[in-house]
This record gives structure tokens, sequence and C-alpha cells, in this order.
């Protein structure tokens, strides 16, 4: 394990208290991270016609462009302070809000959504790809919201809402919410249960990250929710087998031949 990638007994304190933390040493450079940048394009050029984005869910299964960065390890030996020794990675997709657009992230969390269980045992890495604040629309969280439960969502009445699902104002405090601010390179890392949410981009600069899931080996998705669901140990021992598990991509470019389910769509469902 890198020490410089370890946390802290204060940064994972901080993390069990207020379902967040920030202010990690960056992942990549200046450097590496254009050079990440640089090499994008080949892989939005996968999408088809009509599809954005938002439509490169789970690609680490096919693309070890996406697949390297995930298993990053100085990315793991963060995630290893707060999941322990056993864990996945199952999940990746891109938040990009180009300059000058209206898309928002309403306030959410995330286990509402997701058919797994137990809850607050995932972990997601949100890795900035440029440098996001609060004039491009960088995302805040609730501190301390993930320890106060899940709170039913309701359908999104914004029309340009990047998610089908919300929370109510009213639901929980949002006076309190933490502004993120992160360098390109950097990552926060936040819990499942934890409100959070971005708003519009009306600034000249792109705010682009990657989120990135991973789930101690004893969490169970739900295969009849998400049948196309595959965990990829990243550390450790499944002592478990709760998951299908997935094989590390062979190409540097590709996406699965799957309809990704939209567990979103799933959850609205619920709604
Ligand atoms: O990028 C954003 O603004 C929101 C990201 C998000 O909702 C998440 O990581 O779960």
């Amino acid at each position: 394990m890198s020490p410089t990638h370890r946390l802290s007994e204060e940064q994972k304190e901080f993390y069990h208290k207020n379902g967040y933390v920030i202010g990690l040493p960056a992942i990549y450079s200046a450097d590496e991270m254009r050079r990440i940048n640089a090499d994008l394009p080949p892989l939005l050029a996968l999408l088809k016609p009509g599809e954005s984005s938002k439509d490169i869910r789970e690609w680490h299964e096919e693309s070890l462009y996406l697949y390297d960065i995930a298993m990053n390890p100085k990315i793991l030996d963060l995630v290893e302070g707060i999941l322990g020794p056993d864990f996945y990675l199952w999940a990746s997709n891109f938040f990009i809000k180009d300059p000058r657009t209206t898309a928002v992230v309403g306030w959410h969390q995330d286990a509402y959504y997701w058919p797994m269980a137990p809850q607050g045992r995932t972990v997601t890495v949100w890795l900035a790809f440029d440098d996001v604040d609060a004039v491009n629309g960088a995302m805040k969280i609730i501190p301390g919201s993930h320890a106060s439960g899940i709170i039913t969502h309701k359908r999104s009445t914004q029309t340009d809402s990047v998610l089908l699902l919300e929370l109510e104002g009213g639901s929980f405090r949002e006076d309190t919410a933490v502004q993120f601010t992160l360098k390109a390179g950097e990552v926060s890392l936040h819990d499942d249960r934890a409100v959070h949410g971005s708003p519009a981009n009306p600034s000249d600069r792109r705010r682009a990250g990657l989120t990135l899931r991973y789930s101690t080996t004893e969490v169970k998705n739900d295969l009849s929710v998400n049948p196309n669901f595959k965990a990829y140990l990243a550390r450790g021992v499944d002592r478990f087998h709760h998951n299908p598990e997935g094989r590390k991509p062979a190409q540097r470019y590709g996406r699965p031949a799957f309809k990704a389910v939209s567990v979103e769509d799933v959850g609205a469902a619920k709604a």
C-alpha cells in the first residue's frame, strides 16, 4: 500500500461521521490527467447516435482505458481505508457537464436506486477530469445525511435532470450542504446513503467526472433487477461469492454488448 494514499485515522473517522471525504492526495498529476483526457475521444466515439456520455455505464468491463483507472492502486488504497481488505468494483459512469449547459443532478441517495444489500458498504470515488468548483457545477453533499436513513425519493420535476428520482426540499437540511472543489486528477469519496447532487454548469469550462463504485464482498446485487451485474475483485478475497465475476477486458476501448439496465429506471418504477 502506498503510504501517500493510505487514509489517516482522522480521515477515516471523518468519512464515517460525515459520509464523505475530500482533501486527499491527487491520484493523477496535471500531466497524467491531460493524457487521460487526450485519450478519452476514442471512448466517446463508441457512443451510438442518440446516446450521450451518460450512456457510458460499466464500460470498464470492455475498456482497459477505464478498467486501468478503476484499478489504480492509489484509488484502491483510499477505498481500502474505508471498506477494509476485501472489496470489488462494479460500476463506472461519467458525469460530464459541458460549458453553458442546464443539466442538474437532483439531490439523491445512491442506495435508493441500487438493488444491493447491505447498504453502507459501498464507496463512490468521483475522479475529477477537470478542475471542478462552485462555478462549473461541482457536487455538493449533506454531511452526516448517510446516518439518517434512506428517504423516499419522488419523480424528478426538473426538465433537465440527469436522474429520474430525487429528494424533495424539506426532507433534509439543504442549508448545511458542503461544496466540493477538486483539481483535475483529485477524487472525493462518498457513502451510498449520503445525500448529494449538483447544479447546472453556466460557466465556460467543462465539468467532467468519472464515478467508480466499490463494495465489500458481502454486498449482494439482486440479479432479478440488474441482471448484467459483474463484480471485479479489486482487493483481497471473496469469501461470499454472492455475485457473478467480471473478466478483465482485452482491448483498450470497447463497450458491453448488453444494453445496460438503468437501475434509475427500475428505481423510478417504485415512485
Ligand atoms: O457528478 C455529479 O454531479 C453527481 C454524481 C453522483 O450523483 C454520484 O456520484 O452518485
